[in-house]
């Protein structure tokens, strides 16, 4: 839920240049993922350096200078990078006395605060208890207790031990429970995904990185294809908007029918017990026809958006779905548009009727590559026959002969194989 009145949390953002190429960029990333999760980045601190720290990430000075520009301007959290190891994430908090936020921390509690349905709020939690199960740690005033031995320290350090031990295993515990309950959700779902793939409509999914476009791709065609049942779905200018899965039915004017899915957009370095989280709900596009690639072609960053997809998707194992890539937004670049590149790829607004038509055409080529074309004799008496292909294939031509309809007709190769005795020779 969005409310109007919303806390912004000043935050400072940190991280570790160690000469990667897109280090920029990955901070920029940063500052809007802040900004995703109601956060105002006051500042940015960079350190240069050959590796991170292993006990503090960042080297002694710099904490120190994170700290004294958080004191200076009262801001209690700081937003690092990269994912921090456990004992990092203690040490950086214990030296700059703030709240440390992780950017796998982060992405989590964006997550968290987005997700709608019952599958997606328990992928977040499974996701988010593996993150903090190898974070758990005693309470600051029981490791005290340790420190200062209080003369039985070994006493002490033992019942500390003890409920650490507990406390992993109550999450151990939750997490087995909560993959249980999105095992028994994901069996309702494939058996919706068995009886689509009976139904033999084929399917298109739209992958590609957060905030590119596929939603509004989406609508458009739901709004130009779309039975008027078939709602639009979320859309909007901020990272994550869309966290489910939708799946809606397209006709064309031609009678040609698919589905297109629309899911979670990918950003780098997406943590990997998401990527696992979200397997199922991936699972739409592992099951496609065809990936539709939404890239923003207005960004300057496209290309790595690309890689960031094309590496998730081998991630969640999904490597052999052809695919057609989508420039997107080019309304916003100078480049002419829409334009077809080849068989596999246009240049196209989400927001230009022209270019959803064009996009339309590339997909028709890829789905219904093998759909047949041949003349049919429908005798009279079989007039459900007719009622059939003119609701379900693409009549290109009708002929009224003595003995029935004469249909030239373009369709799918299984209708071709239950109807193909009336064809005529
Ligand atoms: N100018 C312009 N804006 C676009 C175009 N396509 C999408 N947008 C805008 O880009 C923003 C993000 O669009 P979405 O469709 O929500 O993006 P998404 O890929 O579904 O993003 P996630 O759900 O976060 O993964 C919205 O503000 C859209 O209005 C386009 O072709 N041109
Ligand atoms: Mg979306």
């Amino acid at each position: 839920m969005e409310t109007n009145i919303q806390t912004v949390e000043p935050v400072i953002i940190a991280g570790l240049n160690t000469g990667q190429e897109d280090f920029d960029y990955s901070m920029v990333e940063l500052a809007e993922l802040a900004q995703a999760n109601h956060m105002e980045v006051i500042d940015r601190i960079d350190q240069v350096i050959d590796r991170p720290n292993p006990a503090t990430y960042f080297g002694k000075g710099k904490v120190e200078e994170i700290r004294d520009v958080a004191d200076a301007n009262h801001i209690p959290t700081i937003i690092t990078n990269d994912e921090l190891s456990p004992s990092q994430l203690r040490n950086l908090e214990e030296g700059t006395g703030c709240r440390i936020l992780d950017r796998t921390a982060l992405i989590l509690e964006i997550f968290a605060t987005r997700a709608q349905s019952k599958e997606a709020k328990l992928q977040v939690q499974i996701a988010e208890l593996q993150y903090r199960l190898p974070r758990l740690q005693t309470s600051a005033s029981e490791r005290l207790d340790q420190q200062t031995g209080g003369g039985s320290g070994f006493t002490n350090r033992g019942a500390g031990e003890t409920k650490l031990e507990m406390d992993r295993r109550t999450i151990q515990h939750q997490i087995s429970h909560l993959r249980q309950e999105l095992a028994d959700i994901d069996k309702s779902e494939q058996t919706k995904r068995k009886q689509r793939a009976k139904s033999a409509i084929p399917t298109a999914a739209l992958v590609g990185y957060t905030n590119a476009g596929k939603s509004t791709i989406m609508n458009g065609l739901v709004r130009r294809y779309g039975a008027a049942e078939e709602k639009t779905v979320f859309e909007k200018n901020m990272l994550f908007a869309t966290l489910d899965t939708s799946v809606r039915q397209l006709t064309l004017p031609d009678q040609k029918r698919f589905l297109l899915s629309d899911t979670v957009g990918f950003v780098s370095k997406l943590p990997t017990h998401l990527v696992e989280s979200f397997k199922s709900t991936l699972a739409e596009a592992a099951n496609a026809d065809l990936l539709i690639q939404v890239i923003d072609y207005s960004d300057p960053h496209y290309k790595e958006m690309m890689e960031t997809t094309n590496e998730t998707l081998k991630q969640i194992g999904i490597t052999d779905i052809p695919m057609i890539n989508v420039f997107n937004k080019a309304d916003k670049t100078e480049i002419e548009f829409p334009i077809l590149e080849g068989d596999d790829q246009v240049v196209i607004s989400a927001k230009q009727d022209a270019s959803l038509d064009l996009l339309v055409d590339v997909i028709k080529k890829h789905l219904f590559k093998d759909y047949v074309t041949t003349t049919l004799l429908i005798p009279f008496t079989d007039g459900h026959i007719v009622s059939y292909l003119n609701e379900h294939t693409n009549i290109l031509e009708t002929k009224y002969e003595s003995n029935g309809t004469l249909l030239t007709v373009e369709m799918s190769v299984q209708d071709y194989q239950r109807l193909g005795k009336y064809e005529k020779n």
